[in-house]
């Protein structure tokens, strides 16, 4: 056996080992079965490509070693995950949840033993919206009381550059390649920056900035993140967040279905949202357009055209009006429509301001309710 094979087989041995590690340990707290498929997928692939990689062309087996290699570095960020112990007491708000739970129950009874109320069913629905708004709020205590700004789009067009952009610093990574790989919750903090991850089981960790660059989707391509984490969140402490929150999407077009569900899940309990488009498409793709009037329509929804420095003014604005088309003629409703571009300073400014003045409109309108938490 040639020495580059016995060093690749090494590796992959000890992938799959720590896996298993990192499956036992995971296993301990409950996982879907469909979720332990995936494992054994991915360890099934992972031998045949053993097997097969001494017959393979050389570009072939470049290839398989790159992914081994992905491999390897993403067994030993979850063994480093694993040895970071829970930061957030989530726990602590359970009988917080009973107790809020069991005065809505009395609240229902009495809406239900109540003959002159008509509209029952509306009240109750309400009631039980509230309650689940509430509940998500309370397992995540970096949102608070504030709006949640969510931005979307398909990847690469330009959703964190904009995020930099109105923090005024380069937190979020970018890239031409899909890179944001998981749903990454931006909020205020007081001290410099604080990194957490909500593992896919609820537990919140503080984890260091070097391990939160190490997630995205150029380092861990085809690997099974979602199993493993649901949300990052990035706290620190700029004017920006002092109002609103904000969150990062990856792009919907990159991830597979269940990492979309995770975007839906997270898009449901944002209060604004901002539709990225990139000025190079033209208009907003068919597929783009499904997928707001299924999840997004009903929230106060907002588009970007991005990446204006591209085309000329002319053009620019043949795709405003497009667009205006399209959201017109699929009856889907929106505010307003802008233009941006990370190298003009003036679009830089004055988005900002908008979404200033949007997060704090939308501020004066939320009831205060959370203010306890
Ligand atoms: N010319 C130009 N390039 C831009 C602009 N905004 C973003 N880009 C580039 O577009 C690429 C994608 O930007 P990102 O901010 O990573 O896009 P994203 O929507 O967050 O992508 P995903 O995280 O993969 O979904 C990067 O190479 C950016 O530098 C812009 O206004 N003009
Ligand atoms: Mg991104």
């Amino acid at each position: 056996m040639p020495y580059e094979v016995l060093i690749v087989f090494l590796i992959i041995a000890l992938s799959l080992f720590l896996v298993k590690l990192y499956k036992v340990k995971k296993s301990e707290i409950k996982h879907e079965p469909k979720e332990e498929i995936e494992i054994n997928n991915l360890k099934d692939e992972l031998e045949v490509a053993v097997n097969s990689s001494e017959t393979e062309p050389e570009d072939v087996q470049k290839q398989k070693q790159v992914e081994f290699e992905g491999m390897q570095d993403f067994v030993l960020f979850l063994q480093e995950l694993s040895k970071t112990g829970p930061s957030e007491p989530r726990k602590e708000y359970g009988d917080v949840v009973k107790y809020v739970r069991k005065e809505i129950d009395e609240v229902k009874s009495f809406i239900l033993n109540f003959d002159i109320y008509d509209k029952k069913d509306e009240a109750i629905n309400s009631i039980e919206e509230f309650f689940s708004e509430w509940v998500e709020r309370v397992n995540k205590p970096w949102i608070g009381n504030k709006s949640i700004i969510a931005f979307i789009g398909k990847f690469s067009a330009g959703k964190s550059s904009i995020i930099n952009s109105l923090l005024g610093e380069n937190l979020l990574p970018v890239d031409v390649t899909p890179t944001t790989a998981v749903p990454t919750y931006i909020s205020y903090d007081t001290k410099e920056i604080v990194c957490k991850v909500e593992e896919s089981d609820g537990e919140i960790k503080n984890i260091s900035r070097d391990l939160l660059k190490r997630i995205s989707h150029e380092n861990f391509k085809s690997m099974p993140l979602s199993l493993f984490i649901k949300n990052l969140v990035i706290g620190y402490p700029n004017d920006v967040l002092k109002d609103i929150s904000i969150l990062d999407t990856p792009g919907y077009d990159s991830v597979s279905y269940k990492d979309k569900r995770r975007t839906i899940e997270a898009i449901s309990e944002s209060d604004v949202i901002f539709w990225v488009v990139d000025v190079n498409d033209g208009a907003i793709k068919a597929d783009s357009l499904n997928f707001i009037k299924e999840y997004i329509s009903s929230k106060p929804f907002y588009v970007i055209i991005n990446k204006t420095d591209l085309k000329p003014p002319s053009e620019v604005g043949k795709v405003k009006s497009r667009i205006e088309e399209q959201l017109a003629s699929n009856g889907i409703k929106y505010k307003d429509i802008f233009t941006f571009s990370i190298k003009d300073n003036n679009s830089k400014s004055s988005l900002s301001e908008k979404i200033k003045e949007i997060a704090s409109s939308h501020n004066n309108n939320r009831e205060n309710i959370y203010s306890f938490l």
